[in-house]
């Protein structure tokens, strides 16, 4: 019935969300404001440049092209050194038996991240080799909740969307997602995701014959 499993990154297979969270938070500083941890759930899922046009909306702050640009290489610097030590050790709980079992019953793997640095954190934590494709932020033009990161990773595995399942943390992933025509299992808290197929709080829950119920 499913041929693939496309991976959303942050908040999914590892949590980077901590990392941009204080990013932001240092960036911030420059405007004086303080991002809450609401604030930094909205984020989830959203580009680099979106998420600094929403803080500076919050921060009621009118800012120049030429600071929104200087603003974003410095976030991205900041986030970068604190993912410099990022290991195998961060990979969330159940993650890497999962992929086993799907590797073992033949499914097809890609990623579907909107991060610039998706490459750099597969190779950190020693996932890069489990993918089959990967579409991040460098390679997709509209971002979540429009369904392109997705639709270009089932055409680069060479499977119709109804044969993909997708997994994801964010809102934005699940909307773009169900408009690609694709399943989606969340994963997060069910009163927050909506939409979603299936919602799990973790692959601890989860075994990949369970996939066929969806
Ligand atoms: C991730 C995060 C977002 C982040 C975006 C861009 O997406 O969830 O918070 O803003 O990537 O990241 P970067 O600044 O590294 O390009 P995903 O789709 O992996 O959850
Ligand atoms: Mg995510």
């Amino acid at each position: 019935k499913y041929k693939a499993c496309l991976f959303d990154l942050d908040g999914v297979l590892v949590d980077t969300a901590v990392y941009h969270f204080q990013a932001w938070k240092i960036l911030g500083k420059h405007f004086d404001f303080e991002l809450s941890h609401e604030q930094n759930e909205e984020l989830k899922g959203i580009s680099r440049v979106e998420s600094l046009d929403k803080i500076l909306h919050w921060a009621h702050f009118q800012a120049t092209q030429e600071q929104k640009d200087r603003w974003l290489k410095e976030k991205n610097e900041t986030y970068l050194e604190l993912i410099y030590h990022m290991n195998p050790s961060e990979i969330l709980p159940g993650v890497i038996s999962f992929l086993h079992q799907l590797k073992e019953q033949g499914y097809l793997i890609a990623l579907g991240s909107a991060s610039k640095n998706a490459r750099i954190i597969l190779e950190k934590t020693g996932l890069m080799t489990w993918f089959n494709a990967i579409i991040d932020g460098n390679v997709v033009t509209k971002s979540k909740p429009d369904p392109e990161v997705f639709l270009k990773g089932a055409e680069a595995l060479g499977c119709s969307a109804a044969a993909c399942i997708v997994f994801e943390d964010a809102q934005a992933g699940i909307d773009a997602a169900k408009a690609g025509g694709m399943k989606v299992v969340g994963v997060g808290s069910p009163t927050i995701l909506q939409g979603a197929d299936k919602v799990i709080s973790s692959f601890t829950e989860l075994q990949v014959s369970e996939l066929l119920l969806l």
